[in-house]
């Protein structure tokens, strides 16, 4: 009886996965600078450090501290092929990790100028 019960009202994985694939694709659309990440990681902390650097704003995702992170970062995985963090999106576009954002950046010029595109720096920054 229990078991049938449990069939019936709990999420099923495939549930669960759908739900968190929704969620994440959400953060991503509407953030111009979307970075999952965990909070203890030095890579993700070393990309907060290069945003910061340009005074760009981003969104934080802290996959460590949300209930839902594991499956979220399950979803990260089936969006972009990608598992670890940070995993970093700008303009809906996927990056990729601290390394790619990285080269990315390498281009301070460049980089701002993206960043000011998708509305994350504003005229004032440049
Ligand atoms: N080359 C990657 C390294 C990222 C990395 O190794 N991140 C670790 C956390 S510090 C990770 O995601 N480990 C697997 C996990 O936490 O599930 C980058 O530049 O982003």
């Amino acid at each position: 009886m229990s078991f049938i019960f449990r069939r019936l009202f709990s999420s099923t994985p495939s549930a669960m996965s759908e739900a968190a694939q929704t969620k994440a694709q959400k953060l991503i659309d509407e953030n111009a600078v979307m970075v999952f990440s965990k909070s203890y990681c030095p890579y993700c902390n070393n990309t907060k450090r290069i945003l910061d650097s340009v005074d760009a704003k981003y969104r934080v995702y802290e996959l460590n501290q949300e209930s839902d992170g594991d499956d979220i970062q399950a979803a990260l995985l089936k969006i972009t092929g990608q598992r670890t963090v940070p995993n970093v999106f700008i303009g809906q576009k996927h990056i990729g990790g601290n390394s790619d954002l990285e080269k990315v950046a390498s281009n301070t010029q460049q980089f701002q100028e993206r960043l000011r595109e998708v509305g994350a720096i504003g005229k004032d920054e440049l």
